[in-house]
């Protein structure tokens, strides 16, 4: 595959409904779109990174910057034999995962287009559907997120995920369970927790969880280990999980009992798929995880949850909880069973609405090769 540009692309949409976590509120995303072209091919990827440096140290105008200064210079006018290839090009850059992710996985959809194929079947993917949840931030008031919950269910999610900090936990786990005793349930702290607070993370035990995201902070493997002793709930780590070695250092130390893959914060489709393996060797299930994506990473994100180890429901869900309208046609739908179809086009299997795109673009630029 001979690169012969990469376009950036800054859009800017407000989201339906704000999403808060232990971290802060968004109510508008600014997302960086990258388009390859490739022997002709078109391929699309997003920059899941935040607005600002929160949720991990990537950010939407650092991310812009990385790719412009660096990434793409490297990989313009280069011939590579596979999108996977460009993650080892890319490799003496360190850290920026997401940035590196939005390339690699543009790449990919190009490389499943120029082969004819489904961008999932191309990654190995098996399943024809997968499972869907929701994450629900949290919100002005508890009745509110009930509110919300009786909404999802009623869509027919599979699996509800709500934010928790202290001053918004056990109260609101308690009024969730006392009016749905039996749904599956799951919280996701954003490292809100230290190991100070073992004792009132044990009372999560008493609300039947499938799982804990992130208790402890974001850059810790080791701390999660005595804290998954202590608990009979499961641990799910988020954060922390950059590589396939951390999640083989993760299930080594039995930090964790299950593992949210997202591609971006482990630098690209190759990697994820490398954790999925660890994963799986090591009899932890993994579910993919969000981050308020458009279609574009949402389509990115569905390929790869069709990997067998994707046993559990994830945030991938309906592009209308996100967006008025999404850049994608047709929109991300889910079924009232809670599952998303997979689809039969080649590459990403969305069509990308570019005039959409054009409209709500604030900057863009083309890296191309110098001679
Ligand atoms: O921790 O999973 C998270 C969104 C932004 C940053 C971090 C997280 C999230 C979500 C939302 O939980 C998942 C989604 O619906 O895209
Ligand atoms: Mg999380």
């Amino acid at each position: 595959m001979k690169i012969e540009s990469i376009t950036l692309r800054e859009i800017q949409m407000p989201l339906v409904h704000f999403f808060e976590t232990s971290f802060g509120r968004t109510t508008h995303r600014r997302i960086i779109l990258v388009q390859v072209l490739c022997d002709g091919v078109v391929g699309w990827g997003e920059c899941v990174a935040g607005e600002g440096p929160f949720f991990n140290e990537e950010w939407t105008d650092e991310a812009w910057a990385t790719l412009r200064t660096y990434l793409c210079p490297m990989l313009v006018g280069s011939n590579l034999n596979s999108a996977e290839q460009s993650a080892e090009r890319m490799g003496k850059i360190r850290g920026h995962r997401m940035a590196k992710a939005s390339i690699e996985n543009a790449l990919w959809d190009a490389e499943a287009k120029q082969k004819q194929l489904p961008l999932w079947k191309l990654l190995g993917g098996t399943r024809q559907e997968i499972s869907c949840g929701v994450s629900i931030g949290i919100q002005d008031s508890v009745e509110q997120l009930l509110g919300k919950i009786e909404t999802e269910l009623a869509a027919g999610y599979q699996r509800i995920k709500v934010k928790v900090k202290p001053g918004w936990d056990l109260d609101v786990l308690q009024r969730i369970r006392s009016q749905w005793p039996n749904i599956l349930l799951s919280c996701d702290a954003n490292s809100a927790y230290t190991l100070d607070d073992v004792v009132r993370l044990r009372e999560f035990d008493a609300f039947n969880l499938l799982m804990i995201e992130q208790p402890l902070w974001s850059d810790d493997i080791y701390q999660h280990s005595h804290l998954q002793s202590h608990l009979r709930t499961a641990i799910c780590l988020d954060e922390s999980i950059h590589t396939a070695r951390s999640a083989a250092m993760a299930a080594e130390l039995k930090s964790c009992r299950i593992i949210n893959i997202k591609v971006g914060r482990v630098g690209g489709l190759s990697e994820a798929k490398r954790v999925h393996d660890v994963c799986q060797q090591h009899s932890i299930p993994v579910w993919c995880g969000g981050m308020l994506e458009s279609g574009i990473g949402r389509a990115h994100n569905i390929a790869l949850s069709s990997l067998a180890n994707f046993t559990l429901p994830g945030d991938v869900s309906a592009s209308k909880r996100y967006w008025a309208q999404d850049i994608i046609s047709p929109e991300v739908e889910v079924s009232s069973q809670g599952t998303i179809a997979m689809r039969s086009e080649p590459g990403i299997g969305y069509q990308v609405d570019e005039q959409r795109i054009e409209k709500l673009t604030v900057r863009k630029e083309t890296i191309r090769t110098q001679n």
